[in-house]
């Protein structure tokens, strides 16, 4: 039977399901699927035939905290004690402090549809605090693409790729992140590739041209590829005049970044510069924005900068053109209000970062109660130390929802155990291809595991709330958002086919040359942006070099992991050894480091030892560890982000982390 892969990646896999007696033989590629052509990624065809199935790995049953915080002993209760005792503790909360002092924090662990939205109906009911989700991940270029297009969520159709005669890649590494994107669809390509990533990352290793800029210089680099644009006549001065509001504004600061300023600036040399310009410029040319490009103290800044490309050269609005960050749910029609159903709490819900959550649980008047689903924020988020030290107050209602034991879990009150997405039916809108895919159940729950939807249903049910739309049948949601989206198909016979493309021919990116901002136009120049605080345009900014022995810190997606699931897979872990740092020969040598010498890796925010690894892919005055390891599987009990001290970017309040300096030493 067919299902779908609904992890945060971008390549949404159609998933075949060998079964024999009902149940699971093997997890492996749909070979009828247009993306994963029967094959899976590694970590998926190891981790879901591996610890996914693995009744010893999975959370079986609701668990009672009995040890200290973070120790991780419990006592398995039921799922009736444990309901019943959470809805106690925050009806008990929110008579005294107020249901926003209850903390919700979610993200993407899964990302069906259903999964993803329905359990915001109960946290909206009960009026609690979102730690805004994006703030962990990508808001920084959201927030950046709204100003200049109104939108951050209509990208190109990756089929439109075979009108292309060239395709940017910035600052994302589809080689981990998006692995069938990067073996067919870019492989496949008719188009001249140019990646722009500091790393010679095996798709920047592919390419035609790889453009490497010292992270947080990409402004900079964008600037000097549109002076080169307009010098070389290659600006769509129709298109701008017609489409676009505040070239004029824009005009005169191009003037400065020649080639020449932007090598000294960024590292790259002014003759990539040059080729890389004419080739973007001439077209068609599709823009892919990475999300990689924007964990960076200056990244709104830098996506703003780099979203200039496409509107400054006409690449909008035809066949083989266009950008994309994300391609949303909106294009397939998916009504994420009624899934998330907002009206249910107040009109203006308070929301934090994930840059303050720590100093957030610090404070008993903000928090008295955390919500954890979706997210394992002692692995992935900043201030590690502080984070784990904040999760031990006694005090703080905990609840952690999750398949496995991780490192958040081991900080609960109670933990309950929910399904994998072999256990339950669902729908997963890829974020990069145009479309819509069925989840179907293959198999019974693992234990007394239960899926996010039922186990609000149920917790709605404890705290005795009436509204309707807190206990909509998983048929009954799947059933409207189908119909609502117009796809033509119910659930049994999308389940069927597994995948359905929303058209039969590559759909132009906002063919209409209309655009969802306030003057309908691309503003380059942005009122709204000023009204923020921010500068009206985007600027040629660079972030300063580290300071003399440090070097900048990247820790991006790793191709064995999947953000922080899999590093309890026995099989992956042994294929992924211990944590590395990689440095350039160089700047190993200058610190007296051999291939696999312990380093001391350390800042102001903490210190870690990491083994290291020769490379010339990384640029020198840059260290790369891949994010996503657990700290209590680590020596020390801490990953990478022990070292993040949370700065936020300038934009949404979102994270910087490949913004992180470090010392590296001998230990
Ligand atoms: N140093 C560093 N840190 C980073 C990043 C970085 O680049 N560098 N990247 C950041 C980014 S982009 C992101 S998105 C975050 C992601 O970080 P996380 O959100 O922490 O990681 P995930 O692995 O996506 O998912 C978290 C958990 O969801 C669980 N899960 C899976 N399915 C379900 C389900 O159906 N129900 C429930 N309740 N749980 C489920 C998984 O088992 C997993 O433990 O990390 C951020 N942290
Ligand atoms: N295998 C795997 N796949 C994943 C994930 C995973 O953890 N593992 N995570 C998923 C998630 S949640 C996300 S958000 C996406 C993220 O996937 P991507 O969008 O690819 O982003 P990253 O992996 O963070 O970083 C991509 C590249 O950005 C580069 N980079 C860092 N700083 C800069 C800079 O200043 N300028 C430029 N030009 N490049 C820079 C890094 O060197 C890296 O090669 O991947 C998803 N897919
Ligand atoms: S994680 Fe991505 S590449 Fe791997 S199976 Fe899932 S969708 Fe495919
Ligand atoms: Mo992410």
């Amino acid at each position: 039977m067919l299902t779908t892969c609904p992890r945060d990646c971008y390549d949404a896999c159609g998933v075949l399901v060998v079964k024999r007696n009902g149940a699971i033989r093997h997890v492996r590629g749909d070979p009828n699927h247009p993306v994963s052509r029967g094959r899976l990624c590694r970590k998926c065809s190891i981790g879901y035939n591996g610890a996914y199935l693995d009744p010893q790995a999975r959370l079986t049953r609701p668990l009672r905290r009995v040890g200290a915080k973070g120790e991780g002993r419990f006592e398995p209760v039921s799922w009736e004690e444990a309901l019943t005792t959470i809805a106690e503790r925050l009806r008990q909360v929110e008579a005294t402090s107020g249901g926003q002092t209850v903390l919700n924090a979610h993200y993407t662990g899964t990302f069906s549809l259903l999964a993803y939205f329905f359990p915001l109906r109960f946290f909206h009911r009960l009026g609690a605090t979102e730690v805004d989700p994006d703030s962990i991940c990508n808001k920084a270029g959201h927030v950046a693409l709204e100003y200049v297009y109104g939108t951050s969520l209509v990208g190109f159709d990756p089929r439109t790729a075979r009108n292309s005669a060239c395709i940017l890649v910035w600052g994302a590494n589809p080689s981990a992140s998006a692995p069938h994107a990067d073996e067919h669809w870019l492989a496949e390509a008719p188009a001249r590739v140019i990646v722009v990533d500091p790393v010679r990352t095996p798709t920047a290793a592919a390419a035609d041209l790889h453009l490497q800029p010292f992270p947080g210089s990409d402004a900079a680099l964008a600037f000097a590829l549109l002076h080169v644009i307009v010098r070389e006549r290659l600006v769509a001065r129709e298109f701008v005049a017609a489409h676009t509001l505040g070239f004029e504004e824009l005009e005169p600061l191009l003037a400065a970044c020649t080639p020449a300023w932007a090598e000294e600036t960024t590292g790259v040399p002014a003759r990539l510069i040059e080729q890389a310009a004419v080739l973007y410029g001439r077209g068609p040319s599709l823009l892919w924005l990475g999300q990689g490009l924007q964990r960076q103290r200056t990244g709104g800044n830098v996506v703003r900068a780099c979203a200039l490309l496409p509107a400054l050269t006409g690449n909008l609005g035809k066949a083989g053109a266009g950008f994309l960050y994300l391609n949303g749910t909106q294009s397939r029609r998916i009504d994420e209000t009624y899934l998330a159903a907002p009206h249910l709490g107040p009109d203006a819900p308070e929301s934090i970062s994930h840059m303050d959550l720590a100093n957030c649980l610090e404070d008993r008047d903000r928090s008295q109660a955390l919500f954890c689903w979706n997210i394992n924020i002692a692995a992935s988020n900043p201030q590690q130390r502080r984070l784990h030290r904040a999760l031990r107050r006694e005090d703080l209602l905990m609840v952690a929802i999750d398949l496995f034991a991780t490192d958040t879990t081991d900080f609960a009150d109670y933990i309950l155990p929910a399904t994998s997405f072999l256990e339950f039916d669902d729908l997963v809108a890829s974020y990069f291809h145009l479309t819509l895919s069925a989840q179907v159940k293959a198999a019974e729950p693992i234990g007394d595991a239960l899926s996010n939807m039922e186990i609000f249903r149920r917790l709605a049910g404890a705290m005795g709330y009436r509204e309707p739309e807190l206990y909509e049948t998983d048929a009954e949601l799947i059933g409207t958002v189908l119909e609502r989206s117009d796809v033509g198909e119910d659930f049994a016979s999308l389940a069927a086919i597994g995948t359905v493309t929303i058209a039969d021919e590559p759909v132009v990116q906002f063919a209409d040359l209309r655009f969802p901002t306030p003057s309908g136009r691309v503003e380059l120049a942005s009122t709204r942006a000023q009204a923020d605080g921010h500068p009206r345009l985007p600027l040629p900014l660079a972030d300063p070099r580290p300071a003399s022995g440090r070097l900048r810190l990247l820790s991006p997606a790793s191709p064995w992991l999947l953000n922080d699931s899999f590093a309890n897979d026995a099989k992956i872990a042994r294929r992924l050894g211990p944590a590395t740092i990689a440095l350039h020969p160089d700047d190993a040598a200058e610190r007296g480091l051999a291939e696999g010498d312990e380093a001391l890796v350390a800042n102001e925010t903490g210190r870690l030892r990491l083994l290291v690894a020769l490379s010339d892919a990384v640029p020198r005055g840059v260290a790369y560890s891949p994010k996503g390891r657990w700290p209590k599987r680590e020596p020390a009990r801490a990953n990478v982000n022990a070292l993040n001290a949370g700065e936020k970017a300038d934009m949404g309040g979102s994270t910087s982390v490949h913004g992180v300096e470090v010392t590296v030493c001998s230990a």
